[in-house]
């Protein structure tokens, strides 16, 4: 159970990040930081059940992937030792050859569509004995346990939690790539970004399930306007079938229905690599070969640029071609969390980042960074990753420009993610017309991410 703010001399520099940010703003009750901060605890305390901190209640009834990493991020600010067991319970659910499941269920039973007996995980070869789907989530972990242990070290939980880190990036490495450093995602909810526009064309080409066939759960918390539709379950479900007739592990030959390179996938993969060289070297390891999977996963990257649009492209495998609808979607810009662009990349990618038109603020929206480019007809305020601002692509951001030494853009970004959380609560998403939160609320990462925007400078 998350306590109070942790009062030891490991506390991540708080009161010279508080001054900052209050000689910045102006903002009284943001400079000290109170009220926000044990709101955003007060979060994590009722939706930890105590192995994990469900992502957010009723709607998501299990442990998450990349949200327990992030749940993580702002544990490590005020109960490091739950941090810690997070993590660990996460690791649990790890698969004999490596892959991290994007969800692990605890307990089996939970009130979720597709859950443990669609997965059917138990009793297939190599799975842990706990409840887990079969296929996995943006790579945030490795980065996570960095934040965690440079909070507060503790070598005997990275001898524990780092080698099965490592599996499960050799698996991406091993199982996912095509002829190429990059790693694909074969269900667009491994991108965690499911109903992302980019997603629209390649996902027209999966054969659906009909939807009679399986009661969504969904919709039973969240209005339809604000999901995605019937018919992109239907796709959603039929992949999850044909990946469980592979035993989740299709050959690198065997022609997929969905299949695709994602940059921001990729993106968040090279920085885990670094952290996961960086955590092998605490604890006495050779990091070299981490080492090189980032250089090749940023090369890759870097090959993905098109000059004439001006941005990094995804790639569809299975129709062998550029996704140019990815140019719209916020993911577009997170080679720069990765380092990749190069001075003129970077321009445009800021350019566009705080374009009105584009995913920046405007009269009409005026809370960023939207999901999706105000400018495309594909763009939606109110649907899911169709439109809506999201505090963990606003926090990806901020570790972005503070990267390449955009401060005073890093700051501005933070504030106002603080400014529409302090107004607005901690929901999943929010509509960039008046910040009003949707999806589901009390939601997990957007209090613990709000934590770590508060606490690390
Ligand atoms: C499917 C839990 C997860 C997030 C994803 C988000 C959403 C699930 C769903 O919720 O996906 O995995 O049921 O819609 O897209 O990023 O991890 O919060």
């Amino acid at each position: 159970m998350p306590r109070a703010r942790s009062t030891t001399r490991e506390s991540c520099s708080l009161s010279q990040h508080t001054s900052d940010w209050g000689e910045m703003t102006g903002n009284r009750s943001r400079r000290s930081g109170h009220g926000l901060r044990e709101a955003a605890t007060a979060i994590l305390a009722a939706n930890d059940h105590g192995t994990h901190v469900v992502p957010g209640p009723g709607q998501y009834p299990a442990q998450w992937n990349w949200d327990s990493a992030l749940i993580a991020v702002g544990l490590a600010h005020i109960d490091p030792a739950r941090a810690r067991l997070e993590v660990e319970q996460l690791l649990s659910g790890r698969w004999d050859d490596g892959l991290l499941p994007h969800i692990v269920f605890r307990p089996s039973d939970v009130d979720y569509f597709p859950g443990p007996s669609v997965w059917q995980s138990q009793g297939m070869a190599g799975a842990p004995i706990v409840a887990v789907s079969g296929i996995t989530q943006p790579p945030v972990l490795a980065t996570a346990i960095r934040v965690l242990h440079e909070c507060h070290p503790d070598i005997g939980f990275l001898e524990r939690s780092v080698p099965s880190l490592d599996r499960w990036h050799r698996w991406l490495h091993d199982n996912r790539s095509r002829s190429n450093p990059l790693v694909a995602i074969v269900h667009p909810w491994e991108s965690g970004t499911d109903n992302s526009p980019r997603f629209d064309k390649p996902l027209s080409l999966v054969s659906a399930v009909d939807v009679g066939r399986f009661q969504r759960r969904d919709l039973e918390h969240v209005p339809a306007e604000q999901r995605p539709g019937d018919e992109e379950y239907g796709r959603y479900a039929s992949l999850v079938e044909q990946l469980r007739d592979r035993s989740y592990r299709p050959t690198s030959d065997e022609p997929l229905e969905f299949i695709y390179i994602d940059v921001a996938f990729n993106s968040i993969l090279a920085v885990a690599e670094d952290d996961l060289a960086w955590l092998r070297q605490q604890i006495g390891l050779p990091a070299q070969e981490a080492r090189e999977r980032a250089a090749a996963l940023r090369q890759g990257i870097a090959e993905t640029w098109d000059d004439e649009l001006g941005g990094f492209l995804d790639f569809d495998l299975r129709q062998g071609m550029p996704v140019i609808e990815s140019l719209e979607c916020v993911t577009s810009l997170l080679p720069m969390y990765a380092g990749v662009a190069d001075q003129n990349q970077l321009g445009k990618l800021i350019d566009t980042l705080w374009d009105p038109t584009g995913f920046g603020p405007s009269p009409e929206f005026p809370v960023g960074i939207t999901s999706v480019v105000k400018r495309s007809d594909r763009f939606d305020p109110r649907c899911y990753w169709r439109g809506p601002v999201w505090v963990n692509m606003n926090w990806l951001l901020v570790q972005a420009l503070r990267r390449h030494g955009r401060q005073e853009e890093a700051s501005r970004l933070r504030d106002r993610t603080l400014d529409l959380v302090q107004e607005h609560g901690f929901y999943e998403y929010y509509d960039p017309r008046t910040g009003e939160g949707i999806g589901c609320s009390r939601f997990s990462w957007s209090a613990s991410l709000t934590l770590d925007l508060l606490e690390r400078p």
